[in-house]
């Protein structure tokens, strides 16, 4: 009866309905009766991304037309999680969508919950990569995001007697309805071969062998449609996929043999943070995909503008970290040998073109290739380092570095092995490089980038990190949205710092307890998950204290650990005390390859055996370590948490994002002056947050004194107690010797400082403590801390780079 009646006469929601099932039967092949969950998923995305494709389409066009210059976010990560509630939240059709699936006979919720997660990740620097995608596509700028289409992204972790195991993430099962496959854009990527003279003095890398980069393209929608972006991923094809003669011979495998081997190279994301891989395969990576990625920007800015020497006034090329790296002598290359430009002129563009953000300063995480390796794979990129280097030589010479001060700034490390720096590379070819917090870039200017800063001492600088309001408020804590449109309207939803309005509310009794019931409903519903994932029961009354994150050592969910059995062991002690009920809850994975990462899930396990089963502490303390972190689970753990757990070692986590998604749907922070905690600190004022610890530059004053962990724990009776219980084996009774090692690294070494800062993240818990049995203090803190993050948008952050760094605004 509907089918000839005009579109407008039918509510949306029917005409989605109609569309909904014409895709279901049309693309899909299949009718409402047959159709299973992931049918409908599949059908509901394709029909969204039906009512995306107009305005990317427009946003390219009107991009084109006024000859804007464009940002190109190169990152071997973008961990994007699901992206069928984001985009029907920035579509504003999440309402409509729902109807029209009700009237179906499908439940929205549901679907959106069995969307795989794009999880082509690691952590912190991949998730702020997707957070900056949607801001930039929010805040109507053109760019574009290149990285790897992993067929298997972060792996999925599972706990199988405490321990970790990895298996490996299958995203793309059944199919990704959100990607095109744009089969005319390929290019060829080279590798190995050598580098013959031309005719014309030219260098011409020759013999090398060849792999195509296809390009697959998804969607990026920002807040209110108004702007859709591109986020391009390069698969890996073989230039012969079949070998025919080899087929015939009989060598069935050896036919399929070059196919196999460019599969390899966007198979796997590599699941290390912090700890190079050092592998062959990461370095092809790396090159694979920014090759494929320049030589697209340099097609598209010659295409449109005709001359490449204009590219620095129309691309702005922003590395994520030293991966891409090799980028900058690819477009040296491509300058010099296919466009056949003179080496100063292709310097100055290069370096005009790209800028540079650093991540870390772990040293262990700073990227270098031993030489050999480099030269075997990349011939002509060996001699152009050379080439680059020489330049830097001349000025570092010029500006009268000493002759350590030129080593350290040198592209190559003369130390033992020689190797080719990475973050040199990436220093000296961009004219901005910035750290992710301002504690985070101070330290660099003074630690791993001294000598270049004082060669370029322009070229540092700061932004600050942060994520998008749409996913971490909007759509992962829908009932505290609704709250504060009532409260202070809806002006907060296109500016986050417009939050700050609810400041005059924290100390109202009532929105208090309005407040205070949407933080319990969303840890009904977290604790609901996991008892359904897990067998366990929380008590949705308890103070729900949460560490979630990557499992490293320099983020010390050892310190929190021990405080906890710690905090068991003073329980069982004095009872008669008036102990607030306490969930601990942990999430995170370890990098396959990382003892004592792994050892630490272990331990956060074998603790939450024995605690969680002794009733003298039943129904004051539970431990809880939830299997396999990702962002859909953060999703759900963010707008549950009453205490953000943020307690690196000061001076050694570069900015953290974490704590920023926490703050912003209310809870306290307990943390270290490390990273963004200190403008968390600055932006919610020190009576509304916890910090505790040694500063920055006590722990480097402390270390340079000659730290001796031994003293300290000697000092705290507290300390020695838990030490002495976990190294015995009382958590593991079946292996008693499971933690003496790691244990008695604290004491002998402790470089992550656990014993110096054990009393006083104690005292910070028992203040919590206090806090707690004051719910109007709680939750007045915790109203300031939504309050008051909201510069702590992504979109802040964008528009500080779009200025300061690609200068695409005013
Ligand atoms: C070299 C290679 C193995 C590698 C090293 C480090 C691969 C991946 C990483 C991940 C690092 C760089 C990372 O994720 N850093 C985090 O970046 C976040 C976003 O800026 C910060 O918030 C966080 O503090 C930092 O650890």
């Amino acid at each position: 009866a509907t089918e000839n009646a005009p579109a407008e006469a039918l509510p949306h929601s029917a005409v989605l309905a109609e569309a909904i099932v014409d895709t279901l039967v049309h693309r899909i092949g299949k009718d409402e009766r047959a159709a299973k969950p992931h049918d409908w998923l599949s059908a509901t995305i394709l029909t969204v991304r039906d009512q995306v494709i107009d305005r990317w389409m427009a946003s390219t066009r009107s991009a084109h037309r006024q000859g804007a210059k464009r940002v190109y976010y190169l990152s071997l990560e973008f961990l994007i999680g699901r992206l069928l509630r984001d985009t029907l939240t920035n579509l504003g059709i999440n309402g409509e969508v729902s109807q029209a699936l009700a009237t179906l006979g499908v439940d929205l919720a549901a679907i959106e919950e069995i969307e795989p997660d794009a999880a082509l990740g690691n952590g912190g620097l991949g998730r702020l990569a997707a957070c900056f995608m949607e801001s930039l596509a929010t805040l109507d700028l053109p760019a574009y995001g290149y990285g790897i289409r992993y067929v298997n992204g972060m792996f999925r972790q599972r706990i199988r007697d405490g321990w970790q195991q990895e298996y490996p993430e299958d995203w793309l099962a059944f199919g990704n309805p959100w990607e095109f496959e744009r089969r005319e854009s390929r290019y060829h990527v080279r590798f190995g071969g050598e580098v013959v003279a031309g005719p014309d003095g030219r260098a011409i890398w020759e013999q090398a062998e060849r792999v195509i980069a296809m390009a697959v393209d998804t969607p990026m929608v920002g807040y209110r449609g108004k702007r859709v972006n591109t986020l391009r991923l390069w698969e890996a094809r073989a230039v012969d996929p079949l070998r025919l003669d080899a087929f015939n011979r009989g060598d069935h495998v050896g036919a399929l043999a070059q196919q196999t081997r460019a599969e390899t190279l966007t198979r796997v994301l590599y699941p290390a943070d912090e700890t190079p891989a050092g592998q062959e395969l990461r370095l092809r990576q790396e090159y694979f995909f920014s090759s494929a990625s320049l030589q697209d920007i340099v097609r598209r800015h010659v295409q449109y503008f005709g001359d490449i020497r204009t590219l620095p006034e129309k691309a702005a090329v922003q590395l994520n970290d030293t991966h891409p790296a090799v980028a900058v002598a690819e477009l040296m290359r491509l300058l010099l040998d296919e466009r056949g430009l003179e080496f100063n002129e292709a310097w100055s563009i290069t370096k005009r073109t790209f800028s540079y953000t650093n991540h870390t300063l772990l040293p262990e995480a700073l990227e270098s290739w031993p030489l050999p390796l480099f030269e075997r794979l990349l011939p002509r990129h060996m001699q152009l380092v050379y080439m680059i280097n020489a330049q830097l030589m001349r000025e570092a010479r010029a500006a009268q570095l000493e002759d350590a001060a030129i080593a350290a700034v040198s592209l190559i490390d003369e130390r033992g092995e020689r190797r080719v720096r990475m973050a040199n590379l990436a220093f000296a070819g961009s004219h901005s490089i910035n750290g992710v917090a301002a504690l985070h870039t101070e330290l660099m200017k003074k630690t791993v980038f001294a000598d270049l800063h004082r060669l370029y001492p322009d070229r540092i600088n700061n932004k600050t990190n942060g994520i998008t309001p749409r996913r971490w408020l909007i759509e992962a804590n829908p009932g505290l949205t609704a709250l504060i449109r009532e409260t202070i309207g809806d002006g907060f939803l296109d500016h986050a710092e417009a939050l700050a309005a609810l400041a005059d509310h924290a100390g109202d009794a009532g929105f208090q307890e309005r407040f205070a019931a949407v933080k319990r409903a969303n840890k009904v519903a977290l604790s609901d998950y996991i008892r359904e994932h897990m067998g366990l029961p929380l008590d949705p009354d308890a103070l729900f204290d949460v560490q979630v994150k990557r499992i490293h050592e320099y983020k010390r969910q050892l310190l929190n650990i021990i405080e906890t059995v710690a905090l068991y062991d003073q329980i069982r002690s004095h009872p008669e005390r008036d102990w607030v009920p306490r969930v601990k809850l942990f999430a995170g994975k370890a990098a396959p390859s990382y003892h004592n990462a792994k050892l630490i899930i272990k331990l956060a396990n074998d603790v939450a055996r024995r605690i969680n089963a002794d009733p003298a502490v039943a129904g004051l303390l539970k431990i809880v370590f939830v299997p396999n972190y990702n962002v859909s689970l953060a999703e759900k753990i963010m707008p549950a948490a009453d205490l953000s757990e943020q307690i690196s070692t000061a001076g050694m986590e570069a900015s953290g994002t974490g704590n920023m998604k926490l703050a912003l749907n209310g809870a306290l922070t307990i943390g270290t002056l490390d990273g963004a905690n200190v403008e968390i600190r600055d932006r919610v004022g020190e009576e509304n947050i916890l910090i505790f610890g040694l500063t920055a530059e006590e722990v480097a004053r402390t270390k340079a004194e000659g730290y001796a962990p031994r003293a300290w724990i000697e000092r705290s009776p507290e300390l020695s107690q838990a030490l002495t219980a976990i190294a015995s084996g009382v958590f593991s009774p079946d292996d008693r010797q499971r933690y003496a090692a790691l244990i008695g690294g604290i004491y002998d070494y402790d470089p992550f400082m656990v014993a110096a800062d054990f009393d006083a993240y104690v005292a910070a818990q028992r203040e919590v403590d206090t806090l707690w049995r004051e719910p109007a203090r709680w939750r007045e803190k915790a109203i300031r801390n939504t309050a008051n993050v909201g510069w702590f948008s992504s979109d802040r952050t964008i528009a500080d780079y779009a200025r300061e760094i690609w200068k695409l605004t005013e």
